[in-house]
């Protein structure tokens, strides 16, 4: 192979010239839109990455110029500046020779297999100007190429390297206006590709100057991907800090991040090969999967957590996760799948990720059980929501003759007459006392009643399966019509608004903990979309005088009760609402469920968040301290844990 740079220097093959480029771009960079004039941009800064992470340079600076120019600067080796085999001056075949398959760059985990594919010599043929000032052998080297490489400068030397030991490259290029719909860069494309290679290129520092608005920003990641879940998980409630394993297996190295959310679904899987982004995931991808879900399922027999008949798959393991899975792949083994080579297709590189994460994991899991169990036990209530949405679409599949049957499923409930199912609401409510009085009450254009009989089932203590059985939920499953677990689309809800209205006492909080709590486990988009509220029954009706008085005044909390006492005077009596029933159909159309004087509480996640919780330690075993505690504690009053937002309180 001989020295570095006259291996490079005589592996470049000429094939073809800048002209077919310039007179078919698209062929080359996709299009001629914006998203091929950034392409000119990827091009020139992936030569300075793969700088980088040869481990030359430490920083890489671009900068957007006022004169729609782009300037990338790396302070890697410089590109050798000696003569190329054909006689023409290294730099030049690089900036003005089409290469294709040739071997450019000979770092072995180079990202410049064909991939970026095109090569500098692309930015030169579609530029007005490019300029390249190389910074070797103490001196400062210039040459230009302008006019889509038709004119080219003779490589010189401008001056002396400061410092005189300084080496780098460092690239100046006008994209031609003639050639792109626009020439307008986009500082955020341009951000969001330097902050994901600062993640990759751990330590490496970015910095991307704006000279259109004077701004810079620097992007550096010491702790690299563990940066980059951190990133990706910054606007989500996370389990613990991010688990970082890494090793070495079959020549590959491998990397892996993982961090579980509460707060979503969704698994999100980033991959990389070299350091280019596999879109379409790969063997890397397939052998994560694998491996992680084994290493969950290996440790939950092991201890017992798992039986045979459950049905966890791998993709309960990975709800809410976050993983970034990156591998390094010497380049001979280096293949790329589909149309536009975003897919791994190395099969070594399965095998590789498998051993890593079957062995670091297993040791971890051990290490960390509490984690374990936490995250089997999620995984379990998963497999069991899937469980009931498949349930529960079979059951809907054979009890639907037509559309809409799926509402008769409920005898109890009093639909609203809208069609518009945004403004419609579904409030559930507790007894059918109380249930009797709100459809009454009601205004039944919008407005759905939904009797609940006795206590809904704890979804903490009953599988999920089971909880499809359940009548009350299967009923309010049946009724929102919009499916359940990862089945559920918020899209097919039947209502805008899901009220829970309970009376204000221990029973009625303890339905609301349940609702809220199989609403978070089941429906989470609804809170999400912040579509559940409390209803807020008056506390108290304060008249004058006896209690035949028309002057009367209903309070929500002690407070106002304080207030309404002094307003009234001294001659007053006090009603105390201890449940829905109480009231009278207009009472508590006019108290609360009329929207122009009612208090509804918007439940936000973190109070799902905290039902939720409470219900885990309240349904435990022993059932003693339960009441007490709820009702010490569960008061869901306005001063409580709900987030006051939205509709509130409108007398
Ligand atoms: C702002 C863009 O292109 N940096 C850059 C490019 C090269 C090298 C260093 C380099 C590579 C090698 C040896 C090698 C390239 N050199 C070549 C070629 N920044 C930017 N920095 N010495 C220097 O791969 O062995 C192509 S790219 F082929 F000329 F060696």
């Amino acid at each position: 192979m001989g020295e570095k740079n006259e291996y490079s220097e005589s592996s470049i093959e000429i094939l073809e010239g800048l002209e077919a480029v310039r007179k078919r771009p698209g062929m080359y960079i996709g299009s001629t839109d914006s998203r091929g004039l950034h392409h000119l941009v990827w091009e020139i800064i992936d030569n300075a990455i793969d700088e980088a992470m040869a481990g030359y340079g430490n920083k890489i600076i671009v900068t957007i110029g006022n004169d729609h120019s782009i300037t990338v600067e790396d302070f890697g080796r410089g590109i050798p500046t000696g003569k190329h085999k054909s006689g023409i001056p290294t730099p030049q075949v690089v900036y003005t020779v089409l290469h294709a398959g040739g071997k450019f760059n000979s770092s072995s985990y180079s990202t410049s297999v064909g991939l970026h594919g095109v090569g500098a010599s692309v930015v030169t043929a579609l530029s007005s100007i490019l300029e390249v000032t190389i910074q070797l052998h103490g001196k400062k080297y210039y040459q230009s190429y302008q006019n889509g490489g038709r004119d080219i400068s003779k490589l010189s030397v401008i001056g002396d390297a400061v410092p005189p030991t300084a080496t780098g490259t460092k690239v100046r290029f006008v994209p031609d206006k003639n050639v792109f719909s626009t020439i307008e860069f986009k500082k955020s494309v341009i951000a969001e590709r330097m902050q994901e290679n600062a993640f990759l290129l751990k330590g490496v520092e970015l910095v991307l100057n704006d000279e259109r608005d004077h701004t810079t920003q620097s992007f550096k990641y010491p702790e690299g991907l563990i940066a980059y879940v951190k990133h990706l998980n910054r606007d989500h409630a996370v389990i613990g800090s991010p688990v970082a394993f890494s090793g070495t297996s079959l020549d590959i190295y491998v990397e892996v991040v993982f961090q579980y959310v509460t707060d979503s679904y969704d698994e999100d899987i980033l991959s990389f090969a070299n350091d280019i982004k596999t879109l379409d995931g790969g063997t890397h991808e397939t052998g994560f999967r694998s491996a992680f879900t084994r290493s969950f399922s290996d440790y939950g027999r092991k201890y017992g957590l798992i039986k045979d008949k459950d049905k966890v798959d791998g993709s309960d393991y990975r709800e809410g996760l976050t993983a970034i899975v990156s591998v390094r792949i010497p380049e001979k083994l280096l293949q790329f799948e589909g149309q536009v080579k975003s897919k791994l297709g190395t099969p070594e590189a399965r095998n590789a990720v498998e051993a890593v994460i079957n062995e670091k994991m297993a040791y971890f899991l051990e290490e960390n059980k509490e984690f374990a169990n936490s995250i089997i036990n999620k995984a379990q209530k998963a497999s069991q929501v899937r469980e009931a949405a498949r349930k529960a679409r079979e059951d809907a599949r054979s009890n639907k003759k037509g559309k809409g049957d799926k509402l008769l499923l409920s005898g109890k409930l009093t639909p609203a007459q809208s069609k518009k199912r945004e403004e419609c609401e579904l409030i559930l409510v507790e007894g059918d006392s109380a249930g009797g009085s709100a459809k009454q009450g009601r205004d039944r254009l919008f407005q759905a009643i939904l009797p609940l009989r006795g206590k809904v089932i704890n979804s903490e203590k009953v599988p999920l399966s089971e909880l499809m059985k359940n009548v009350e939920i299967n009923t309010i499953v049946h009724t929102i019509g919009a499916g359940i677990g990862q089945e559920f689309d918020v899209k097919d809800s039947n209502y805008g608004k899901i009220i829970i209205m309970t009376d204000a006492d221990t029973d009625g909080a303890h339905i609301q903990v349940l609702l809220l709590t199989f609403f978070y486990r089941c429906m989470r988009p609804l809170i999400d979309k912040g579509m559940v509220y409390v209803a807020m029954p008056p506390l108290y009706k304060v008249f004058k005088g006896s209690g035949k008085s028309e002057k009367f005044q209903y309070c929500w909390t002690d407070e106002e009760l304080e207030v309404a006492k002094k307003n009234i005077g001294a001659n007053y009596s006090i009603q105390r609402y201890k449940g829905l029933g109480e009231m009278n159909p207009s009472q508590l159309w006019e108290t609360t469920m009329n929207p122009e004087t009612r208090s509804l509480i918007q439940v936000g996640i973190q109070d799902a968040q905290i039902a939720d919780h409470r219900v885990s330690i309240l349904m435990g075993q022993d059932p003693h301290p339960r009441r007490e505690w709820i009702d010490e504690n569960v008061q869901f009053t306005m001063e409580d844990s709900f987030t006051k937002e939205g509709e509130v309180n409108g007398k």
